[in-house]
């Protein structure tokens, strides 16, 4: 009997999962069955944008939290498939900040290549997974949108790749109930046009603040006020962008803060972050874990340490993104085939999980972060077959582009890198990001 395995969820995280046991397939390996279960109609995860925001046509929480006009946050050169590069899908080199069109139709075009889409069940949404201590496999119940029913089917392995970006973390702050405009959180913003004129206030003070902040300025929002709890991201804004300590109310109209300050406002933006949150996994299987590089209990950040059948993907905090998943998808798929042998010892598996909290921990600043994960993705990358990757280059554009946004936060995105994958310099794109205002992937391939 082959082995049988489901994979919760096609993004990004998933689709690593699916093209890492199809290239093992096409070396000539036999692979497990592989079924990958995604509640939306299509793949790409957060990358398959969608105007809908709160419950979808079935009823189901809105996955999506992209926004309309996302380009990229960091230089494309940091999550360039080692398999498939930007070059090998466009047919040449592309400028570093692809917007959000242009970086799905990159992730499709691998999947695509390596024929993995029938092993997608789409609009099937899990809802529960159970162990099954007397068989040792899994029983992971489906709910099938299209027909509106359910059913359980039973895996040997579960490799959960739903993504933690997707369900907010929503603070209350005095006076929300009575403020006459919009309090939304990051996760509903779509189009920055709704704001144009408005007066805006941000909570938050990470890439969500940063990024709708300067999609609102871009698209004419008349001033960008963001609160932080803690530190300011502390840019040189723009005249009409102001960084205040945290809020403290708000009245029909006007937010307060901790120094004394006050402004009126249009509508508050809530760039809180996000949970991670599995309704669908009971308590024995359900990771709890902050928002950090080292996730909490998971061996070599993967393998679940009180049941390493069940696995997860993508569930660090993250610099490395797309070759990243890759790293981990390589590495999960070669413990499941035997290829790589997880310790039968408990402790040493919890072992693992304190060494690498107590290694992200003994970092001092962003660019420890970046030489930390780094080094993860090294470390997984060769205990498998993973084509190599100069992961140091990777960084030295992680680098780059932080001292870009120093410069300037609002034209960081005109700067380009080195592909660490071909070799060859990415061109400058035709405009500035600030003038851009249309951004389809014809207008950004016109290069
Ligand atoms: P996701 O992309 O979230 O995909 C998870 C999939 O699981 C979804 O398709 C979802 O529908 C499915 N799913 C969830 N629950 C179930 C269920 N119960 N049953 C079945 N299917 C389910 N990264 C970058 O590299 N560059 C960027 O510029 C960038 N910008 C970002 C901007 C925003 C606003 C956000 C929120 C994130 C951004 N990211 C960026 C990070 C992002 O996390 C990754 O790029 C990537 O999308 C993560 O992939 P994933 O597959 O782990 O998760
Ligand atoms: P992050 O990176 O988790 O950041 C969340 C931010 O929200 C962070 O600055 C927190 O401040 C702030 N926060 C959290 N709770 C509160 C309350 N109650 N009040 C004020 N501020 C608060 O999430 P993002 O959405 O920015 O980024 C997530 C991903 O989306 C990222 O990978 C990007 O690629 C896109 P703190 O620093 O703790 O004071």
């Amino acid at each position: 009997m082959k082995k049988r395995v489901a994979v919760i969820g096609a993004g990004p995280s998933g689709l690593a999962q699916l093209r890492a046991f199809q290239s093992a397939q096409a070396k000539g390996a036999e692979i497990p069955e592989v079924v990958c279960f995604e509640k939306q109609s299509n793949w790409g995860g957060l990358w398959n944008y969608t105007w809908r925001t709160g419950l979808d046509e079935h009823g189901e929480p809105v996955h999506g939290s992209m926004y309309r006009y996302l380009w990229s946050n960091g230089p494309k050169e940091g999550l360039e498939f080692a398999d498939y590069s930007f070059e090998e899908h466009f047919g040449k080199q592309i400028a570093s900040y692809p917007p959000r069109a242009v970086l799905f139709d990159y992730i499709e075009g691998r999947v695509k290549k390596a024929g993995v889409r029938d092993w997608i069940r789409f609009s099937s949404t899990i809802r529960m997974v159970r162990y099954n201590n007397d068989k040792g496999n899994f029983t992971v119940t489906v709910h099938d949108l299209k027909k509106d029913s359910m059913y359980d089917e039973e895996f040997d392995h579960v490799i959960v790749a739903s993504g933690h970006f997707s369900t907010p973390s929503v603070p209350e702050y005095p006076g929300f109930d009575i403020f006459h405009g919009r309090v939304m959180h990051a996760h509903d913003f779509r189009d920055a046009r709704e704001f144009t004129g408005k007066n805006l206030l941000l909570l938050g003070s990470s890439y969500s603040a940063e990024d709708v902040g300067s999609q609102c300025w871009k698209y004419g929002a008349k001033s960008i006020t963001v609160a932080y709890r803690n530190a300011p991201m502390g840019f040189a804004w723009p005249d009409n962008w102001q960084e205040v300590p945290a809020l403290v109310r708000m009245d029909e109209d006007t937010a307060y803060f901790k120094d004394g300050t006050s402004k009126k406002i249009d509508a508050v933006i809530l760039c809180t972050g996000y949970k991670h949150h599995f309704p669908y996994l009971p308590d024995d299987l359900r990771l709890k874990t902050a928002n950090r590089l080292a996730a909490a209990d998971l061996y070599k950040g993967v393998a679940w340490v009180h049941n390493p059948k069940l696995f997860y993907i993508g569930m660090q905090d993250q610099w490395f993104t797309f070759n990243m998943f890759d790293a981990q998808a390589w590495w999960v798929r070669d413990a499941i085939m035997g290829r790589i042998s997880i310790p039968s010892d408990k402790n040493v598996l919890l072992q693992d999980v304190v060494d690498r909290v107590a290694g992200e921990d003994a970092g001092q600043d962003a660019h420890d972060a970046i030489h930390y994960q780094g080094d993860y993705v090294k470390e997984l990358i060769a205990e498998t077959d993973y084509p190599s990757i100069d992961v140091d280059g990777a960084c030295e554009a992680f680098f780059e582009w932080k001292e870009h946004k120093k410069k300037d936060v609002m034209a960081f995105r005109d700067n380009a890198y080195k592909s660490v994958i071909t070799g060859t310099m990415a061109p400058v794109h035709h405009t500035p990001w600030k003038n851009a205002l249309e951004d389809s992937m014809e207008s950004y391939l016109e290069n």
